[in-house]
């Protein structure tokens, strides 16, 4: 007789998008969770809510909770709302704008004060494909920065795939997956630092506080 398989554990984290306006948050999540690209893309409002789950290995998957937020200032006070018990964030520039990196430093720097101390932080220099043609930010330059804060960090491309995958999966490997089954073992639910909001709990109550109409399509997606 076979061995019946064991059934996958799925550890939950949250994830959330920062950075300036138009420098590709959206796309990159896009790109992520439906493998698709739009060269005409509106401004996110509020902020959007996707999942997408990741296969680490065969006994473990990582679902990823995503907040896209929206880069314009005017929803900058938003942007606590959706990192706070954040486990995960991905703070992204344009790598033909040297102040979108400018902006991403400060979002860094915000995170490092105010989010969970835990909290695993990616930069991502976003629109690799125009490299040859637009690059205004040295690659080294911004690896420098990544390192001395000790963040991951990768040039990507939502437009041609490249490195986004792998700039996902390379945070869940960072993640303290031990300590996430063990806190769901308890029942928690979710992987969340500072105590288990990374669940459904945190995004119904967020949704709940925000304006804005579902996002037609998936099931687990919603702009808000
Ligand atoms: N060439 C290129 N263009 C990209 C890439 N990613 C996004 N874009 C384009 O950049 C523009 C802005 O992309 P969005 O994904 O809407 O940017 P965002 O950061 O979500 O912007 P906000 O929602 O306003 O914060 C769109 O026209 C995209 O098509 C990329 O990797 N390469
Ligand atoms: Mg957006």
């Amino acid at each position: 007789m076979a061995t019946p398989r064991a059934t996958p554990k799925q550890l939950q984290f949250k994830l959330v998008l920062l950075g300036e306006s138009a420098v590709g948050k959206s796309s990159l999540v896009l790109r992520f969770v439906k493998d698709q690209f739009d060269d005409y893309r509106e401004s996110t409002i509020g902020a959007a809510f996707l999942t997408q789950t990741v296969k680490l290995d065969e006994q473990t998957q990582v679902k990823f909770e995503i907040w896209d937020t929206a880069g314009q200032e005017r929803y900058k006070s938003l942007a606590p709302m959706y990192y706070r018990n954040a486990n995960c964030a991905v703070v992204v520039y344009d790598i033909t704008q040297p102040q979108s990196l400018e902006k991403a430093k400060s979002w860094i720097r915000e995170l490092q004060r105010q989010a969970d101390p835990n909290i695993v932080i990616a930069l991502a220099g976003n629109k690799a494909d125009l490299a040859t043609t637009r690059r205004a930010v040295p690659r080294e330059e911004a690896e420098r920065y990544a390192e001395e804060e000790k963040l991951l960090f990768l040039e990507t491309s939502a437009k041609d795939s490249t490195n986004v995958s792998e700039l996902f999966a390379l945070i869940a490997r960072k993640l303290p997956l031990e300590s996430a089954a063990n806190a769901q073992k308890r029942g928690g639910g979710g992987a969340a630092a500072g105590g288990g909001a990374a669940g459904g709990a945190a995004g119904v109550d967020l949704r709940r506080g925000q304006q804005g109409a579902a996002q037609g399509g998936g099931q687990d997606a919603c702009q808000c």
